[in-house]
């Protein structure tokens, strides 16, 4: 195990193995096992009776957001609930009964606790007031807010530059709590923002950015039930977002068609049973995906190359396939894109791809009698060195179908977090934008900083080189999430002060600064009470909707403070209170906050109001075909080079993944259903051929090992699985992979980590 030089921490706990057992995969998603599944796992941790009637509230008009992913609410919501397994083990996880309080910390020291797997750290359970580790200490003690807040602005206050500072963002926060940190950010005079999304769909948002105008999607829920083909490429929606699998049996109820491609079958996509339905519960379920391709990790550029090569040649004999009309008034560098077509042949990305070539054919065919088309992805097209490109591609196919801002088709990047997209939009970014400083000028009548700052992987790289010395995060897990464990871990250490405001413990909380604070906030599913009064707060949903959300449990703890209120607490003893901002009460009266975003922000125009409801839509111009800010006034064709990876005969490309059990670095539990494992993380999947070239039998234990500009990287003790994958390819879960993760590899122009293309050896042990 892994030890950090200042205490002895391990930066990635222990790998051990915790007793598997294998299944079938299973070839349906939801339904009554994941019913089961779910209220199992809230009666588990907060009883029968509040698990009940907490849910009930979930996703509905006036009840809190799903702390999980960011699929959009229906207008309609279910009466037999509007949440999924796995947003009701987000709850269960962040409703527990169970406490991190002064006795547990005198309990267990950090070097104690760095040896428990993410999974036992994760399940002891919500923080109750705020902690300090001292740069002396072995263990945490308690600290009063005050204090806390001053001893934060004592080491902001000692830096030479604002910029060794970097107040990292995990999405999980409202709009009011990320727009007041950005502030402070900026306030400070720094623009080191770093975000979640820098390791998630900053890909998506830079090829959407350059194409289309906005690094948003373009499509609304209702779309779905409009469009003629959907496409569902490199995305487990059955597990990361299940609600979404709603959306696609409504349009397969309208008669359209779900082309998945995927290196694996997700169960998901196979088949759904609707559990928000009485037939869903007891019947046989909707099949979903028609035509599966099955590509190699990181092929999606020569499959999709392919594809639209063969349509161009069906619209050049035929004629009908393209919209010609949209062509020619909307887009620029179609006869670019034809050209380029030209510089390949089929039979090569027919074998660069690995897809058989009869769905192929019918995915052609089905493509060139379809206008409206949806195209959605995640993280399997973000995570590579070409993930710009990959998502650059689908813009193509869409464009040259027309497919874009008309009903029933468009771009639907699926995203992660479920406020990731809102604290994107209210001013979560590393990089400068005039528009927004401007505005927070006349707003607050100080200057925001004009030079870029640094996202994930340059905050790792600054803190590395000791040129930055305070950490601040805003939620999320920054050791774990990011790639490169022990690199990351020697970069956090190298800090003068971390502090991270955290619902939950975790390994971010034990592999720190020299000083270390941990300030508990409330979470989603709470009331965040001023007086007598409840605030509610304001989330973005992966389709560009802003709304409320309102807890409606009491506090785990009576000591926890709501996130603007602790950024506001940060701010104030920085700034002091004769500060032109008024941090204080801006942290406290979120009216007041909104009216103040409401000025700054772009289409937040009576925010208040609108966010009542279902809410309001932020403007899309790719949703309405509004190219005017583009180059030409169009939207842009893409040439993209086909990816490179040059691989040894013992040499893999591994896709770092999550289990069904899992939200992100949180271990919800140790199984991945769908898959058929049971009581085991630490598994790689591999290609039966590709076992027996290698020696290994089902469940050998092999070590993972990367090799980047000669450093050997290593992930220990997996046991091996034979599963229905490409040959070369291996998959395994992160975050016990991203040790393997080099921290200097990462997408062009979006610097997104290339987690979903690992290159690596394996060695039996
Ligand atoms: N329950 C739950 N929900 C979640 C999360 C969670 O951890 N748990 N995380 C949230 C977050 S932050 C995010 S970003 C999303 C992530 O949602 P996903 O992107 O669905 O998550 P991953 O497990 O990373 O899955 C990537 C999928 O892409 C496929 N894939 C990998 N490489 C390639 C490739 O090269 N090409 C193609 N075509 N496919 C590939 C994998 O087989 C897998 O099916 O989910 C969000 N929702
Ligand atoms: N190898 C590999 N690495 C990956 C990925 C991958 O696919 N492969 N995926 C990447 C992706 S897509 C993402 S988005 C990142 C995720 O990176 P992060 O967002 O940094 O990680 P999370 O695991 O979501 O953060 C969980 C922690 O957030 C805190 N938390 C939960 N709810 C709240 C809340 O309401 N308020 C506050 N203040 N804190 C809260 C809890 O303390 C919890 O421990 O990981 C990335 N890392
Ligand atoms: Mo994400």
């Amino acid at each position: 195990m892994e030890k950090n030089k200042l205490r002895k921490v391990s930066a990635t706990g222990p790998t051990k193995h915790t007793g598997i057992t294998l299944t079938e995969p299973a070839d349906y998603a939801a339904g009554i096992p994941g019913v089961k599944a779910a209220l199992s796992h809230t009666f588990k941790e907060m009883g029968v009776f509040k698990s009940l009637s907490t849910l009930s509230h979930m996703n509905q008009k006036e009840g809190f957001d799903c702390p999980g992913c960011a699929w959009p609410d229906p207008d309609h919501r279910s009466n037999l609930g509007e949440y999924c397994e796995n947003g009701a083990k987000a709850l269960a996880e962040e409703a527990t009964s169970k406490r991190v309080d002064a006795d547990f910390f005198s309990k267990h020291s950090v070097e104690e606790l760095s040896e428990w797997t993410d999974f036992e750290i994760g399940k002891s359970g919500r923080i109750t007031e705020p902690f300090l580790l001292k740069p002396d200490s072995s263990h945490y003690e308690p600290i009063t807010w005050e204090e806390a807040f001053q001893l934060t602005a004592k080491h902001l206050k000692e830096l030479d530059s604002p910029d060794e500072a970097i107040f990292y963002t995990s999405g999980r926060s409202s709009n009011e709590a990320a727009f007041l940190y950005g502030l402070f950010s900026r306030a400070l005079g720094t623009n080191n923002m770093p975000d979640c999304s820098n390791m998630c769909h900053e890909s998506s948002g830079v090829a959407l950015s350059e194409t289309l105008g906005i690094g948003k999607g373009s499509v609304t829920i209702e779309d779905f039930e409009k469009a003629e083909v959907v496409m569902v490429i490199g995305q487990n929606p059955g597990t990361n977002h299940p609600r979404m699998l709603s959306a696609l049996q409504k349009c397969k109820k309208q008669g359209g068609k779900i082309i998945a491609v995927n290196p694996l079958e997700e169960a998901g996509l196979i088949r759904f049973k609707n559990p928000q339905q009485v037939e869903g519960i007891a019947g046989v379920g909707t099949s979903l995906t028609d035509i599966f391709l099955q590509v190699k990790v990181n092929q999606d550029v020569p499959l999709l190359k392919l594809i639209i090569k063969k349509l161009a040649k069906l619209e050049k004999e035929k004629g009908g396939v393209f919209d010609q009309e949209f062509i020619k008034e909307k887009t620029s560098g179609y006869e670019a894109l034809l050209a380029d077509l030209e510089n390949y042949n089929e039979a090569d990305l027919l074998r660069e791809c690995g897809v058989s070539a009869q769905p192929i054919e019918e995915t052609v065919e089905l493509l060139a009698q379809k206008k409206k088309i949806i195209i959605c992805w995640a993280m399997g097209l973000t995570q590579h060195k070409n993930g710009v490109e990959n998502i650059k591609e689908c813009v193509n196919l869409l464009l040259l179908k027309g497919s874009i801002g008309k009903p029933g088709a468009g771009t639907c990047p699926v995203r992660g977090h479920s406020n990731v997209q809102g604290d994107r939009t209210v001013g979560i970014m590393h990089y400068v934008s005039p528009k927004l400083n401007s505005a927070i000028e006349s707003t607050f009548g100080f200057a925001p900083p004009t030079k870029a700052g640094v996202d994930v992987v340059r905050a790792i790289e600054a803190m590395h080189e000791g040129k930055a010395k305070v950490f601040v995060a805003l939620g999320g897990n920054f050791l774990s999430a990011a790639s490169d464990t022990l690199y990351t871990a020697e970069a956090l250490t190298n800090c003068e002060l971390t502090v991270s405001i955290s619902t939950k413990l975790n390994r971010t909380h034990l592999v720190t600064g020299k000083t270390a604070l941990i300030l508990p906030s409330l979470g989603r599913s709470e009331k965040d009470m001023q007086g007598i009064k409840q605030r509610y707060l304001t989330v973005e949903n992966s389709m560009g909707k802003v709304h409320r959300t309102k807890g409606v449990l009491k506090p785990a703890s009576g000591n926890l403070k709501s996130e603007p209120e602790i950024v506001a607490g940060i701010a104030n003893a920085y700034f002091g209170a004769n500060h032109q901002v008024e941090w204080k009460i801006l942290g406290e009266d979120y009216e007041l906050l909104r009216t103040k975003m409401e000025q700054v922000l772009n289409g937040f125009n009576n925010y208040s109001q609108r966010s009542a409801s279902t809410g309001f839509y932020l403007p899309n111009n790719a949703r309405v075909a509004d190219f005017s800010k583009l180059p030409n006034g169009k939207a842009q064709f893409s040439v993209c080079n086909l990816p490179q990876h040059k691989l040894n005969d013992d040499e893999f490309l591994l896709m770092t993944i999550r289990s069904h059990d899992q939200f992100n670095t949180t271990i919800y539990g140790l199984n991945d259903r769908y898959r058929g494992i049971h009581n085991e993380r630490r598994v790689v999947f591999m290609n039966e051929s590709d076992m027996q070239k290698a020696g290994l039998a089902k469940m050998d234990q092999i070590n993972l090992m990367s090799y980047y500009e000669g450093i050997e990287r290593k992930a220990e003790n997996f046991l091996v699985i034979p599963y229905n994958i490409p040959q070369g390819n291996l998959a395994a879960y992160f975050p016990e992979t991203n040790i393997l993760v080099p921290h200097n590899h990462y997408a062009d122009k979006s610097y997104t980590p290339i987690s979903k293309s690992v290159q690596v050896k394996i060695a039996k042990i």
